[in-house]
This record gives C-alpha cells, sequence and structure tokens, in this order.
C-alpha cells in the first residue's frame, strides 16, 4: 500500500490589505473539502503572549526599539515551528497568512540602521521552510485605496512600496525560488483560481519527487 504523502507548508505574503485573510481562508476550505486536514495560521500570532505585545506595538499601545520588535515577530514564528514540522510529517496541510518574508521585509523597509535584510533574516534561519510562498501581488496604489487601510503602524504608502520592493528582492536571493507572484488586483474568484493553480501544481511536484520539508537555509 503506498504511504500518505506528507503535508504540504504554504505560506501566502503581500502588503496590507492586499487579500491575504480571504485567500487563506478560502484556501483552507478548498482543501477541507477535498478532505486535507488543515491547520490555518496566521503571523503574527496575535494570541499567544509575543503576539500580545506584538499586536500592541501594531496599534500603537505601546513602543518598542525596532530590533527588540524584529525579534518579537521572530519569537512568535519560533513558537509554531515544531507544531508545523509535526503537522507536515503526519500528512497535514498548514496554510499561514504572512511568515518570516514578511518579518524580513518590513523591517528592513524601516529604513534603520543595522537592520538590513541579512541581519533580519538570519534569526528565520532553520524553521520549516513553505512548500511555496504565493504572494499576492496588488501594489501600494491599489491597498491604500482599501478599507481598513491606514489603520497600523507600516500601513502608510511609502513604506509600503518599500516591502513591495523587499518581495522582489527576496524572489532574486536564496531560495527564491519558492515565490509566485500572483495577480491580486481582480475579483476574490478570479484570485482564488489563480491561488489555487499555484498550490496544486507545487503540491503535485513535491509528490511526484518525494521530496520532504525542508528548513529555511543561511544565506
Ligand atoms: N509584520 C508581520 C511584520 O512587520 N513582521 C512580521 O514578521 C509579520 C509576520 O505586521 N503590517 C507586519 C505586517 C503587518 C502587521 O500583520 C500585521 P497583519 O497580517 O496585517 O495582521
Ligand atoms: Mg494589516
Amino acid at each position: 500500500m503506498p504511504s500518505i504523502p506528507r503535508g504540504k507548508f504554504i505560506v501566502l505574503e503581500g502588503l496590507d490589505r492586499s487579500g491575504k485573510s480571504t485567500q487563506t481562508a478560502l484556501l483552507t476550505t478548498r482543501l477541507r473539502a477535498q478532505n486535507h486536514t488543515v491547520t490555518h495560521l496566521r503571523f503574527p500570532d496575535r494570541t499567544t503572549p509575543t503576539g500580545t505585545l506584538i499586536s500592541a506595538y501594531l496599534t500603537g499601545a505601546n513602543q518598542l526599539s525596532d530590533h527588540a520588535i524584529h525579534l518579537l515577530f521572530a519569537a512568535n514564528r519560533w513558537e509554531k515551528a515544531a507544531e508545523i514540522e509535526e503537522l507536515i510529517a503526519r500528512g497535514e496541510w498548514v496554510v499561514a497568512d504572512r511568515y518570516y518574508y514578511s518579518g524580513v521585509v518590513y523591517s528592513a523597509a524601516k529604513g534603520v540602521e543595522g537592520l538590513g535584510v541579512e541581519w533580519c533574516r538570519q534569526v528565520e534561519v532553520g524553521l520549516p521552510r513553505p512548500d511555496v510562498v504565493v504572494v499576492l501581488d496588488a501594489g501600494e496604489d491599489v491597498v491604500e485605496g482599501r478599507g481598513g487601510f491606514g489603520e497600523e503602524r507600516y500601513e502608510e504608502k511609502g513604506l509600503q512600496g518599500r516591502v513591495r520592493e523587499g518581495f522582489r528582492m527576496l524572489g532574486g536571493r536564496g531560495e527564491g525560488e519558492d515565490l509566485v507572484w500572483v495577480d491580486a488586483k481582480g475579483g476574490v474568484e478570479e484570485v482564488e483560481i489563480r491561488v489555487w493553480e499555484v498550490v496544486e501544481g507545487a503540491a503535485r511536484k513535491i509528490n511526484e519527487s518525494g521530496r520532504g520539508l525542508r528548513r529555511v537555509g543561511a544565506w
């Protein structure tokens, strides 16, 4: 009898208000309808102790140094690392709304001395590496016009533009082949179909190759 294929680790990335929450929810629903067991994660996970601090920082309720908040975001992922590996090994799927790519590019987009991409990425090395990262591509001109934009720290057009450039830069460096851009400007259903094509293709390749889950490597 063939053994059960391992689970898949899928990440959706993009600017604020690019539709990640909607699309991760739709993807999760679709996978469950196909009888997969799916854990839907969201980073930052605001429910844990580190997440509470992060949330207060984002809403402006507390102040933290740029390095300290960067490390909290990373810690908030490391809290979930072992769980992700266990779920995948058991044949289950993990769908995450943001991951370390946001961690690197948002912090680096601040332009703070000593907080460049290499420094920022170092604390992410060793985390479970996603099988595919779908980057929902809607530019800063699009997202700034969407409802709710500007409510939290970082939701500012100039920074979002630098974040978008940051995602492009990650696509051209080590493990950049994991990132796949999907046009996120159309309707929800249109975008969902595009996301699904990417995810289905990635899953098929993994099942064919039998490749295991990897870890984020150093640059
Ligand atoms: N963000 C998110 C970071 O700055 N670093 C990270 O590691 C992660 C995961 O937090 N503006 C930023 C991006 C968002 C903000 O995320 C909150 P969301 O998905 O808008 O709740
Ligand atoms: Mg947001």
